[in-house]
């Protein structure tokens, strides 16, 4: 069999987690329209008959760094060229022309001696269309592959070409059995995500960068209710009036989206216990 570690980069925004959670078929990463929804490495894995892979979603390298959370987030997905990887799924977006940033994410991918694929995604939006400026990238690469991680298109080519460049091995964890492919995280900070997640899909775009999410509590009541209580987290009392909204409305729809989710995921009742407060430092404490 084939086993390996996975590295999926791209500049922010391509659909990188998209793409990972449309592979395994399981939510194990947050995805939202703003750029630089992912904060962290995750790890995920994934297993058929051919193997196994044990996949890493990056954050999605920002060009100009120059508010303090993106200071903390760049290095995380540059330390990739340190660690075990067996392979590189490089993931571009057509629809948006090449720039600064992409070409930092590109020269952090070339670093990779490693067998490497160009997935291009969005093949399902035809226009517009900036592939010709791309292409010249297929000469890098051992592999292009036109996908859609969104509608699931061509997952199963790429899939292909992961094993392929693979090398032989064993697995490298036990898959079987486990409530989720996710291999990194524990319930408390993914539940956070997904309260990050909603954050993000509804707030302002400014908002989502000045902010985290802390679960500090997560049990089981006697009603068979799971209750969870949480702190959206946020840097100045502008952004903390954003958050709660008027008449506490945004606060609201956040908690009643990440609620809905957590329950259709955990098939059970759940209540979210969600407040927000201001702590100035809050990003070199928790990242
Ligand atoms: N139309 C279309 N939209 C897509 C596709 N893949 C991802 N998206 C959308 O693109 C946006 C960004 O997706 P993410 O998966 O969060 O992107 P990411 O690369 O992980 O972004 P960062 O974590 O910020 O680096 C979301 O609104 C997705 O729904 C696709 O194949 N087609
Ligand atoms: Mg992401």
């Amino acid at each position: 069999m084939k086993s390996g570690y996975v590295a999926i980069i791209g500049r922010p925004n391509t659909g990188k987690s998209t793409l990972l959670n449309n592979l395994l078929g399981h939510k194990v990463t947050v995805t939202s329209p703003k750029p630089q929804t992912t904060r962290f490495l995750i790890e995920a894995v994934y297993e058929d008959e051919r193997g196994q892979i044990i996949f890493i979603d990056s954050p999605g390298v920002f060009g100009k760094v120059e508010d303090p959370v993106s200071k903390k987030i760049n290095p995380k997905t540059e330390s990739l060229i340190n660690q075990k990887i067996d392979a590189v799924v490089y993931l571009i977006d057509h629809t948006r022309d090449r720039d600064f940033e992409e070409n930092k994410s590109l020269g952090i991918v070339r670093q990779f001696a490693q067998p490497k694929i160009l997935a291009v995604n969005k093949s399902d939006i035809k226009k517009p269309d900036y592939w010709p400026h791309y292409r010249f990238m297929e000469d890098e690469f051992n592999k292009t592959i036109h996908i859609s991680a969104l509608y699931k298109s061509n997952l199963n080519y790429l899939l292909d070409a992961i094993f392929e460049y693979l090398p032989e091995g064993e697995k490298i964890v036990e898959a079987e059995g486990r409530p989720t492919p996710l291999l990194n995280i524990d319930s408390k900070t993914f539940i956070g995500e997904i309260i990050r997640e909603k954050a993000y899909i509804f707030l302002r775009k400014e908002v989502p960068y000045t902010l985290a999410v802390a679960v500090d509590e997560v049990e089981k009541r006697e009603n068979k209710m799971l209750y969870i209580k949480a702190r959206i987290i946020t840097s100045a009392d502008r952004y903390k009036k954003m958050i709660i909204g008027e008449k506490g409305r945004m606060i609201k729809e956040i908690g009643m989206a990440a609620r809905k989710e957590l329950e259709t995921a955990t098939n059970q009742k759940i209540y979210i216990d969600l407040t927000v407060e201001v702590n100035t430092h809050w990003y070199e404490e928790m990242m």
